[in-house]
């Protein structure tokens, strides 16, 4: 079996059985278009019409909650063989040739097929739009196919692939992990989300998460910038679903949705898990507390905007989403007046276990961040683009007195510090006078195995437990920590940390690499990239099927090498790296792109190589350990690390 879902043609399926006897006999071939599909909400189509004929079949399929039209059409070459039967059954929703076919050694037989799928989203009219692709395809044949769609793959493949020399496993299961990130971003448009479980979890809903912007988008803005910016601009042509989730919930601006599908409204049920004790819904707060995915899009942009240097991008669409984010922050924060400072309060952070904490560290230094993005960016378009800032200032009725308040915000906003004697930041208000225990420890109170440790009465609620990275993250997002800042928060928060979720690990690694604990991210990257090859996160959680590609973990998984082991930063107009390799690796190399400059990287245990592009237009300051060297167009440069160590 050979089968492809052309990266050429988006709407192509192409599949190729070869069928050999050992000895002759008939066999059985059944084919055809299976339109029972299930979702979350139950029958997923609300009609399914079969039509067809001797040469084509087709499915016209209309969705129960959106009346999107779908169309399949699929043709079938069937070659060799001594056909001695057929039927064309046609069901419900069901319409399969079955053929019986007498094969020999001699003579295999050969079934070819060409499917296309395309949906109202796509055209106006996607059944005559799938019967012609299928023509194209069935005049083209296979084997065209296939060329085209490699060739794709190849140019795709030439910016993407990270190399590791020295350890197959690992060059393996990252591969594994860009290709999953790779087709699960729907690359071609700026109107789509990325599914946090790809297509393949009917719970997730092909939807957005924070997951797009921290764990999937950075890959894409290395590598490939022009997909990081139509995933930066999906949320902004999502704005107007933020705006409407702000004023349900008695806000202003844009509070985006935890799950966001293509029109940006919370798709994200306010019963998500179920206690399996009782069989009743759970309330969580996913949707209406986990504030921090707002100004999480707004750091994206940030270092979108550092990355490329795409300034066009902010006034075209960046400026918009920033100040609606910043007034939803203003108008979601709380003044403390006998404090003289904001606080942040009733939230969730990445740590989804604890819900309704206040002030929690990686919340509110997201949420400075992205007020003081907010100020520098209101500044400069006023500045250098004023009838562009006047535009976007009549459209969302924006008053300078907002701006002075989002200032004020920033500049009163209170922040967890890392405690001077020990240097650790508490998760959240009261984390540290939660029960101090382990996930080992609380896995022997588990009653059942699908139980949710969560809010508002799990296992881990009232303990100092946490399901995911939350701390640690924030301190790979800000490199303002010191090192021994970030080596005390992952001592103390790594036994804490069940890894419950599958963007844990990566966080860790990349952690791990920064602080030399070389090894220990190894052993986290092993984890991180086996997640889906091993299937080893827990496929239900709460009642919940919570399985499929976890697409968040595949896009850390560049990260781990690029943020992690080459120790990747973005400083001001420079990058900077601080490498380290685990034992068993020898190399590492991979592309990157940065203002509009392709460079190659690779690095091994003694040394840095970058090498730039004929064809870039500058040159590229790159700091290595505490040497800076600037690399020209077509120039490379070999650093020996020595004592260059920082
Ligand atoms: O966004 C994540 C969240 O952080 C943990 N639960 C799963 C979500 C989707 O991957």
């Amino acid at each position: 079996v050979e089968r492809f879902a052309s990266y050429d043609d988006l709407h192509l399926l192409v599949q190729k059985y070869i069928v050999r006897g050992e000895e002759p006999r008939t066999i059985e071939l059944h084919t055809g278009i299976d339109g029972r599909v299930w979702s979350l909400n139950g029958e997923h189509f609300r009609a399914c019409k079969p039509v067809g004929s001797e040469e084509y079949l087709g499915m016209e399929c209309r969705t129960g909650e959106f009346d999107i039209s779908i169309d399949v059409m699929g043709s079938y070459v069937i070659e060799g063989g001594t056909i001695e039967d057929h039927r064309l059954r046609c069901e419900d929703r069901e319409m399969i040739h079955e053929y019986s076919i007498r094969i020999s050694p001699e003579k295999p037989v050969t079934l070819i097929q060409y499917v296309s799928v395309f949906t109202s989203n796509d055209t106006e009219d996607p059944k005559k739009s799938a019967r012609e692709t299928v023509r194209r395809a069935q005049r083209l044949g296979y084997q065209v196919l296939k060329d085209e769609h490699k060739k794709r793959w190849d140019t795709v493949w030439d910016v993407s692939d990270v190399r590791i020399d020295g350890d197959i496993f690992s060059q393996a299961a990252l591969r594994f992990n860009l290709y999953q990130n790779i087709i699960a971003t729907p690359a071609h448009t700026d109107t789509l989300p990325i599914g946090a479980r790809g297509l393949s979890c009917q719970a997730y809903q092909g939807a957005a998460f924070w997951d797009q912007e921290m764990f999937n988008m950075p890959m894409f803005l290395f590598t490939q910038p022009e997909v990081a910016r139509n995933i930066l601009t999906y949320r902004y042509k999502t704005l107007s679903g933020a705006r409407e989730k702000a004023r349900n919930l008695g806000y202003t601006g844009a509070f985006y949705a935890w799950i966001s599908g293509k029109t940006g409204e919370e798709l994200c049920p306010s019963f998500f898990f179920k206690d399996v004790f009782t069989g009743r819904p759970i309330h969580n707060h996913f949707n209406d507390w986990q504030i921090h995915v707002s100004p999480d899009i707004v750091y994206a942009i940030k270092l979108y905007y550092e990355a490329t240097g795409d300034w066009e991008f902010i006034v075209r669409y960046g400026a918009e989403i920033i100040f609606e984010v910043a007034r939803f922050l203003w108008s979601r924060a709380h003044f403390k007046k006998d404090k003289n400072r904001y606080e942040i309060i009733r939230v969730l952070g990445p740590d989804e276990y604890h819900e309704n904490v206040d002030n929690n560290g990686f919340t509110n230094y997201q949420c400075r961040f992205a007020l003081s993005f907010a100020e520098s960016v209101y500044q400069r378009l006023k500045k250098e683009n004023p009838s562009e800032y006047y535009l976007v200032a009549e459209k969302i009725g924006l008053e300078g007195t907002e701006v002075d308040d989002w200032c004020d915000m920033q500049r009163k906003l209170y922040l967890p510090e890392p405690d001077p004697h020990n240097r650790i930041i508490e998760q959240f208000d009261g984390f540290f006078d939660l029960e101090d225990t382990t996930p080992e420890q609380l896995e022997r109170r588990i009653l059942d195995n699908h139980e949710y440790w969560g809010w508002p009465n799990g296992i881990a609620v009232e303990t100092q437990v946490s399901k995911q990275a939350d701390v640690i993250q924030l301190m790979n997002l800000h490199p303002l920590f010191e090192k021994k800042v970030v080596r005390a928060n992952f001592d103390y928060y790594e036994p804490r940390t069940q890894h419950g979720s599958s963007l844990s690990p990566s966080a860790y690694a990349i952690a791990a690499a920064r602080i030399g604990y070389i090894e220990k991210a190894y052993t986290y990257f092993k984890e991180g990239t086996t997640i889906d090859l091993w299937s080893t996160a827990k496929a239900e959680s709460g009642g919940t099927f919570i399985g499929g590609i976890h697409t968040a973990a595949c896009g850390a998984a560049w990260q781990m090498i690029v943020f992690g082991f080459a120790g990747m930063r973005l400083a001001e107009d420079e990058l900077i790296f601080e490498p380290v390799l685990p034992e068993l690796w020898e190399k590492v190399s991979f592309t990157l792109f940065y203002r509009g400059n392709r460079l190659t990287v690779s690095f091994t245990k003694e040394s840095m190589y970058v090498t730039a592009y004929e064809e870039n237009p500058d040159s590229v300051d790159v700091r290595i350990g505490c040497n800076i060297v600037k690399i020209g167009p077509g120039s490379h440069e070999i650093v020996q690390y020595g004592d260059l160590r920082l």
